[in-house]
């Protein structure tokens, strides 16, 4: 039994490090695709597309999305998640029955790089910079 377990510790140790080193090492630094420049954001939903793949925000700063659906009879939203998995949640708006505005007001979100989505729509997406 003891051979078999240090012998498996031996195998995953060099798998975790490369794997940290891929993940440290192979990702150069990509330049946000777009940086915070205020704590007011507008996003625009028409012909199930956002007008929009990038958002951002200050990070740590409540603030504001002006939406607007412009979609006759289809319901939008907008949710900001960890990443495509939408497994951690940050912020979850309201349906927006279209055509209609709404304003959402978000708690202050981590710096990083997140993403958003319509919840509905999960092909209506983009990265949420807040930094
Ligand atoms: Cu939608």
């Amino acid at each position: 039994m003891k051979t078999v377990r240090s012998h498996r510790r031996q195998l995953l140790l060099p798998a975790v490090v490369a794997l940290l080193s891929v993940t440290l090492a192979g990702v150069p630094a990509k330049a946000a695709a777009c940086s915070p420049e205020s704590t007011t954001l507008t996003l625009t939903a028409f012909d199930n597309k956002f007008d929009k793949d990038c958002l951002a925000a200050p990070a740590d700063q409540d603030f504001t999305i002006e939406f607007s659906n412009l979609d006759r009879n289809i319901p939008h939203n907008v949710a900001i998640y960890e990443d495509a998995s939408a497994q951690k949640k940050f912020f979850r708006g309201d349906l927006t029955d279209g055509p209609g505005k709404q304003t959402y007001s978000v708690p202050g979100l981590p710096a990083g790089t997140w993403f958003f989505r319509c919840d509905p729509h999960t092909e209506m997406n983009g990265t949420f910079v807040a930094g």
